[in-house]
């Protein structure tokens, strides 16, 4: 099965990881491999060959050319090759969904999601490109002109996570096209496979379209050639997603150089429910935030504060809700699984540690609490743990699996202020039906997140909007809102069109 699905995205079960540009991938088989693995059965699905430091430089160089090439094309041909970008992934979209379920281990409908989102962002950007609008001002000086004006940055590095193998990619490759960048990606370890045929479909694409290359792939068996690449002067901004610690690394080296990062890291996302919350809309949203990927978005729900008048009910009606997806754990290619497994077995044990932790530090394991050892493949139950405080380490800390605390509280303020009361800022919502309640939550005094949602879960955000947050999440935004001006360098311009030179501040400087 595995082997079709390659197969259908024209990708065998060894290839180079190493898209050099020109049609070109590379023939380097002695920088490494990476193997990724089947997260439901354990078994390596192919051999990917890893990119050579000459192979870099390649890229680098092809990188700069074609960069001279298109920060001179219009925008809105810019974005005509964008969508056909777009167009070519809404026809593979179900190859590609497949391989993204088969090699990360969501779920069917999520990996067909994911491309949704590569799609929608493939839209957004063609728009965009008819809008890299900059302000007219008006000059202090008569005779004078004064606008701004965005151009286009250079070369675009993005590290990617495993979690969302493609999408992220596209939120910053699609925009950054559209700007007139060249990008140049390194994806996860963990899925080299769904970037590779990423960059199959859309450079495919460009070359139907008679347009250059715009996007470059290496891969990395170890860390050298990442470093090199956060180090690199010649890539003026790295758009970084991953863990908190390791996006730590690449925004200080990335400033050593002065150059600009965008960082995507952790989230301790909450949901708070007050005594007016309307359960029909509430359970099922805190469901799919917290089991949904299997806990492992950036904005998965990892912690609930429940009104205490609802607390005991709400909990009861979600340890049902859970012992229903326990039914539906299993290959996440099939349409009726609900919950696919763990990334890898490194995500088993800190599932594993996380929930020993917890019962250390005093909490209850109301449901689930194990992974599945009848089967191959790293699958775990979905877990809500009750009794803990927010201030407890293990609850301060992002656990990348579907673990869930729930804690009560008494009035809304010390709810906000627990919510609030975490390293990381990105993603939180409250359900409730009082106005006050809402509008206080989406106050300068409330949530301290980049997202914040009424009556929505905190995950599944839709491209329209900024993606990103506050705090240890490391401040980035991307996909949509403004978020194009990453991918730009700003310029402010005058111009004097009278006979005289008057100086600014009104200084006289008679000669
Ligand atoms: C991530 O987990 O890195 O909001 C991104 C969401 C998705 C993106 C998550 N649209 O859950």
């Amino acid at each position: 099965m595995s082997h079709a699905i390659l197969k259908s995205l024209g990708i065998g079960t060894e290839h180079s990881g190493t898209y050099l540009g020109q049609g070109e991938w590379s023939e380097t088989t002695d920088a490494g491999a990476l193997q990724p693995v089947n997260p439901a059965t354990g078994e390596v699905i192919a051999t990917v060959h890893a990119s050579s430091a000459a192979d870099y430089e390649t890229i680098v160089k092809r990188a700069q050319e074609a960069f001279k090439v298109w920060r001179t094309t219009p925008a809105p041909q810019r974005g005509e090759a964008v969508r056909l970008c777009g167009e070519a992934l809404r026809k593979h979209k179900d190859a590609l969904g497949s391989l993204v379920a088969l090699e990360m281990g969501k779920i069917k409908p999520e990996g067909d999601g994911e491309v949704q989102e590569m799609i929608d962002i493939a839209d957004f950007a063609v728009g965009q490109s008819r809008m890299l609008y900059g302000y007219t001002m008006h000059s202090e000086r008569p005779g004078h002109r004064m606008y701004e004006q965005y151009h286009p940055l250079g070369i675009v590095g993005i590290i990617s996570a495993f979690n969302f193998p493609v999408a992220v990619w596209a939120w910053n490759a699609m925009l950054a096209a559209a700007c007139g960048d060249i990008c140049i990606w390194k994806p996860s370890p963990k899925t080299p496979l769904s970037a590779i045929a990423a960059i199959k479909i859309c450079n495919e694409a460009l070359k139907n379209g008679g347009y250059p290359d715009l996007f470059f792939l290496f891969n990395d068996a170890g860390s050298d050639l990442a470093q090199a690449f956060v180090d690199d002067r010649r890539i003026p901004l790295i758009s970084f997603t991953g863990s908190t610690k390791v996006g730590r690394m690449v925004g200080e080296r990335v400033a050593q150089r002065m150059g600009r990062s965008l960082l995507e890291l952790g989230g301790n996302n909450a949901i708070i429910l007050d005594e007016t919350a309307d359960l029909k809309l509430a359970v099922p949203g805190i469901v799919f935030g917290a089991v949904g990927t299997a806990g492992q978005r950036c904005t998965s729900t990892r912690r609930l504060f429940v009104h205490e008048s609802i607390h005991d009910s709400v909990l009861d009606t979600l340890v049902k809700a859970y012992k229903q997806v326990e039914g539906k754990i299993g290959d996440p290619t099939l349409a009726t699984t609900l919950m696919g497994p763990l990334n890898s077995q490194d995500a088993v044990k800190g599932y594993l540690a996380a929930i020993e932790k917890a019962k250390a530090a005093g909490g209850t394991v109301a449901t689930g609490g194990a992974a599945l050892t009848d089967r191959k493949g790293n699958f775990v139950l979905p877990t809500i743990i009750t009794g803990l405080k927010n201030a407890d380490e293990v609850v301060q800390t992002e656990t990348f699996a579907p673990i869930l605390y729930v804690m009560k509280f008494k009035d809304l303020d010390e709810a906000i202020a627990a919510q609030n009361d975490v390293p990381q800022g990105l993603s939180s919502a409250i359900f409730t039906q009082n106005l006050k309640s809402a509008e206080k939550y989406l106050s300068a005094a409330g949530s301290d997140c980049g997202i914040a949602n009424v009556n929505i879960g905190t995950s599944g955000a839709e491209i329209g909007g900024a993606f990103g947050g506050e705090k240890e999440t490391g401040g980035g935004r991307e996909s949509g809102s403004d978020a194009w001006k990453v991918y730009m360098r700003r310029q402010t311009n005058t111009i004097n069109y009278s006979d005289s030179l008057p100086l600014a501040q009104g200084i006289k400087f008679d000669l």
